[in-house]
């Protein structure tokens, strides 16, 4: 492989949204593959304008209710259930085309939008799940930078399994298919890597085995939720922050 000039990436993942230090960031890759970021992916790939993602959920309540009332959803969930008033919970299955197209997703959720608002300085900011990460990796390619920040979400400030995962396949996309020197900045994303070279085969397997995994299966039948969550490079879109808090597909 010819490596371009002296372009160098430098990749650094973190487990969660406390683990990043006080930095200058050029591109940030947010990862909740259990499953806001697949959510926020399906939602933009059926149609919906933009996602603005909120911690506080009185906020969130008090800018829905700005919005037009037919091109607003409200979506979220707190421990994996849906929040109560809320049109949607975190489902990527419930944002079909018919119920999301041309609207306002307002969207908070227990971990995910966390580590969104965490990064929510850096230049370029994306949000990834499995389905769309060859999408995200290649706009990254594309922007020839040096540092690339990936951050997982976790759950409650603990380590996820299934955010790993994604974060080592990424990682492992741009190591293979970048014509640039990539560098692994540190042990959590060296062990990421790890864990996908485990696991490519096996996604699903790994997202079952996930404490998340067996979190949502024993509130009801998230079977296909997690089918969805673990299918790898099906979707074509890169949710892009375009003002702070708002993703749309770019
Ligand atoms: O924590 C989050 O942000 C959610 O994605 C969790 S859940 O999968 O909806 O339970």
């Amino acid at each position: 492989m010819n490596l371009v000039g002296n372009l160098i990436i430098n990749l650094t993942y973190y487990h969660v949204a406390n683990d990043v230090p006080e930095i200058n960031l050029d591109i940030a890759v947010v990862i909740d593959v259990l499953r806001a970021t697949t959510t926020i992916s399906w939602a933009l790939k059926n149609g919906a304008d933009s996602i603005q993602v909120f911690a506080d959920l009185d906020l969130l309540k008090k800018s829905a209710m700005k919005w037009d009332v037919e091109k607003r959803l409200m979506l979220g969930e707190r421990g994996g259930k849906k929040i109560e008033g809320f049109d949607l919970g975190n489902s990527p299955l419930s944002v079909t085309k018919e119920t999301v197209l041309d609207k306002r997703l307002f969207m908070s959720t227990t971990n995910g939008t966390k580590s969104l608002k965490r990064v929510q300085n850096a230049n370029h900011l994306f949000a990834m799940g499995l389905p769309n990460r060859k999408a995200v990796a290649e706009k990254i390619i594309s922007l020839n930078s040096n540092n690339i920040l990936i951050l997982g979400s976790g759950w409650e400030g603990s380590y996820s399994l299934e955010d790993s995962l994604a974060a080592g396949a990424l990682a492992s996309y741009l190591k293979i298919n970048c014509n640039s020197e990539v560098n692994i900045l540190n042990d959590e994303l060296e062990a990421a890597l790890a864990l996908w070279n485990f696991w490519e085969n096996d996604i699903l397997k790994c997202l079952k085995t996930a404490t998340h995994g067996k979190r949502l299966t024993t509130l009801g039948d998230y079977e296909d939720d997690l089918k969805c969550c673990s299918e790898l490079d099906c979707l074509d879109i890169v949710p892009v922050q375009v003002e702070k808090g708002v993703i749309r597909a770019s």
